[in-house]
Formats: structure tokens, sequence, C-alpha cells
């Protein structure tokens, strides 16, 4: 592990003011040891860090970047809005503009509300579809994430249902005695779960493909059966498309999969790399939102004038410059490289990818639900995961996280993060 000792100072001197020297637990590097890297700047494909090492970006911020750091477009118009002022607490033009432009995207979303994050965007569709409803029960799956919202902070249930047990100190039991957690593409578990409570469910949200467990893909049948039952029971379809929206496609995994949910919680490119959620869906569901109707819901900073202007120009470079076909190329060389790489290295493993989000799992078999994930070999993992980084590769620090391609990339890039991976794979041999 190649030494970064600036990196490692700024981590000693943001441990003292910022629990665990981070804002958020997953860039900590705690899955994969040692220390996180401290970036100084970002450049189209590109990081750099404090210690002046380059490195190809797989994360993105966790997603955000599909058009990789600094895009011109995006410079500019984030400058402009910036020099009418950071924002206002009263409406603008700009909101407008990007709600329209959600509604396009998406035939699911007839109306949109902007919140500052996944998280507010979860909490906010689980509280409408509640409030819609009349009803409290929501099911969610083991592995799947939506931010850390109290009611959906429990622990990964087995494939039977199971009342869900908080999985954070400070989350009263309370908070998730109405959450019910299945095992993902288990469709006999859901359709007992509908047959013996589906009057009591209000919502199911789903990450309709998973990327927090590692990149999982829903079966046909599981997407079908998530929309039949919860039709038939009138529960309300709530897609996670935070990650995978206008990342899988520009209408994302609805318009991939052809299916269309009742609400929609968006969020990462949407805002262009700045903090933005949004959930919006049917109309007659969202009538109901504070003042149209009575369920409550606010923020200061929502639908921030600057952050919307980030999010436009981002939706228009994807709008005239569609990456997913040059996208859906490098995640398949890459793959079909990195499958290879582990084939002549003979070490178990399988990369799993839908368009350009991906994950290399260090597994036997491959990976359908969160209890097969966590079969993975987590500390093969972490050993990768150094290797890449010290031939100038950025992978996400987790093995159940979904890794991120850019528009920013280029074949050259695939053949060279392929090189690493083949030299990082050698060095694991058993
Ligand atoms: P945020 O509150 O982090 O903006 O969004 C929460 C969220 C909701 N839904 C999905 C499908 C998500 O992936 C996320 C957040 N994703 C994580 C990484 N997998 C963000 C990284 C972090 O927590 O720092």
């Amino acid at each position: 592990m190649r030494e970064r000792p600036r990196s490692a100072a700024a981590f000693a001197r943001a441990q003292r003011s910022i629990p665990g020297g981070v804002n958020s637990p997953a860039r900590a590097f705690g899955a994969v040891g040692g220390q996180p890297l401290f970036i100084a700047r970002g450049d189209g494909p590109y990081l750099y860090d404090l210690d002046g090492q380059r490195y190809l970006d797989y994360v993105g911020s966790w997603g955000p970047l599909i058009l990789g750091h600094c895009h011109p477009a995006v410079v500019e118009a984030v400058t402009v809005a910036l020099h009418n002022g950071s924002t206002f607490g009263a409406p603008c033009e700009l909101e407008t503009e990007l709600a329209e432009m959600v509604v396009a995207a998406f035939p699911s979303i007839e109306m949109v509300r902007f919140v500052s994050s996944g998280t507010e965007a979860a909490m906010s569709a689980i509280r409408l579809a509640r409030g819609f409803t009349g009803r409290s029960t929501i099911i969610k799956f083991a592995g799947c994430y939506h931010g850390h919202v109290d009611a959906l902070l429990v622990a990964a249930g087995s494939s039977a249902t199971t009342h869900g047990v908080p999985s954070s100190p400070g989350v009263p039991a309370g908070c998730t005695q109405d959450t019910l957690v299945l095992e993902y593409n288990d469709c006999q578990a859901l359709r007992d779960v509908f047959r013996q409570r589906g009057d009591e469910i209000a919502a199911v949200i789903v990450e309709p493909v998973a990327g927090n467990m590692g990149l999982v893909e829903p079966t046909a049948e599981f997407r079908q059966e998530l929309r039949r039952l919860t039709l038939h029971y009138g529960a309300v379809l709530i897609y996670d498309e935070v990650m995978t929206g206008f990342r899988l496609a520009y209408g994302g995994a609805q318009e991939l999969y052809d299916e269309a949910a009742d609400l929609t919680i968006l969020g990462k490119i949407l805002g262009g790399g700045f903090p933005v959620g949004a959930y919006g869906g049917r109309r007659d569901i969202m009538r109901q939102v504070m003042p149209a109707g009575p369920v409550f819901q606010a923020g200061t900073l929502s639908g921030n004038p600057v952050a919307m202007a980030a999010g436009i120009a981002t939706l228009r470079q994807l709008q005239l410059h569609p990456p997913y076909r040059y996208l859906e190329t490098l995640g398949r060389e890459l793959q079909h490289g990195l499958q290879r790489a582990l084939d002549a290295a003979h070490i178990p493993g399988h990369v799993q990818r839908v368009g350009s989000m991906w994950t290399l799992f260090f597994t036997h078999q491959p990976v359908t639900n969160y209890t097969t994930a966590r079969q993975a070999d987590t500390q093969r993992f972490a050993r990768f995961f150094w290797e890449m980084m010290d031939r100038g590769i950025y992978l996400p620090c987790s093995q159940f996280e979904a890794a991120f391609l850019s528009a920013a990339m280029t074949p050259e890039h695939i053949h060279q993060t392929l090189d690493a991976a083949q030299q990082a794979l050698q060095a694991l041999r058993p």
C-alpha cells in the first residue's frame, strides 16, 4: 500500500473535529482497511489526491457524476446561477424547469417535489404513501438502502418476512415495528406476505436495480410480482431510482424495463453533483403533499436555484449527447475483461453489471440477493481494492457497493483498468 502522507495528515486532523474524520461512513474505508484518500480535485474521469496522485474514478461521488468531474456546461450553469443569488427561500423558475424535465423523463411521474437528499426523498415518499393509503406497514428488501431513514434502517432479514429490528442505536423499535424486510428477488415471500397482510401494506420500496449490496439485478418475475401485488392490494409501489435514475437510461430503470412505479424517488445525477433529491409520481398521490394536501414536508434549501441549475445542465447534456449506448459498450468490455482476468488467475468471482453500474463479487456463485452477497470474500476484495488503488484505479471502498462508469471515460481507460486488474488479481492468486 503506497504511502500517502498528506492524506494521512489531513485524516488525522479531520478526526479531531468530525466523527471518524468523514461526513459519511461510506467514505471511511472501514471495509478495506487503511485510511481514506483526501481529494484535492476532480477533472473529467480523474480524481487527484492531496499527494498529487491521479486516479481513474469509478465512484463518481457514488453515482452523481455520469458526465465526469467539472463538466464545462455544468460549471458554467452553476456560475451564472450563483451570480444571481445562491438561495431565495422563495420559488424561482429554475425549479419549475427542472420539474418539467423530470416529468418529461419519467412517464410515471406526473408531479414532483424537490428536497435536498435521497434520504429526504425516501422519508417523504414513505410518509406520503402512509398518508395516502391510511396504512402503516412498509415492505423493504434486505440489502437495499434508501438513506438513513429511521423506518428503513432495519436489519437485513432472512428470506422469510421478519419484523424489522433497528440496525442502529437511536432508532426506537416503534420506528421499525411497521417495517417488514424480505429477501430481494424472493417472489414467494412477497406473495405470502401480501396474502397474509395485503390490506395493511401502505407501500413497497425497492431499488429497481440494487446497487447497495453490490450490483444485483431483479428478475423479470420479481418486477412483475411487485407491480401485480401492489396494484391488487392497493399498496403504493415506490421505485428508489436515486442511483438508477438518469443512469441506466434517461428514464432510469423504468425506461430500461418498461415498468411504471406509483412513486419514484430520485437524487444523485438529478443534482449534477449538488444536493438534490426528489420524490414524484401519480398526480392523485402527489396532490396530498402540503400545501396542496395535508401531508407535511418542507425544506429550507429544497429546489435550491444553484442546484437546480446544475441538474438542468446535466440533464440537458444527457438529452443532447445520450451516453447510454457508449457506456454500455465500455461496460461490456470492462465486464468481460474482468471476468477473463478472474478466470486466468483462478480466482472465484462474478462481475455483475447493468449499463454503467457494476460490481466484481469475490463469490463462487452469482449474487441474486443479500444472503448470497454476504458470502463474498470481503478480505480478498479489500486486497484487490488496494492493489487497484496503487495502480491508479479508484474503486468503491466496499464489496457491497456499485461502481460507476462515466461518459468522460474512453476505451483506453478501460484497457488501463483491465491491465491493472490482471496484475492485481495475479498478485492475489491463491
Ligand atoms: P442520500 O441521502 O445519500 O443522498 O441518498 C440515499 C440513497 C437512497 N437511495 C439509494 C438507492 C442510494 O444509493 C442512496 C445513497 N447511496 C449511498 C452509496 N450507495 C451514498 C453514499 C453515502 O452514503 O455516502
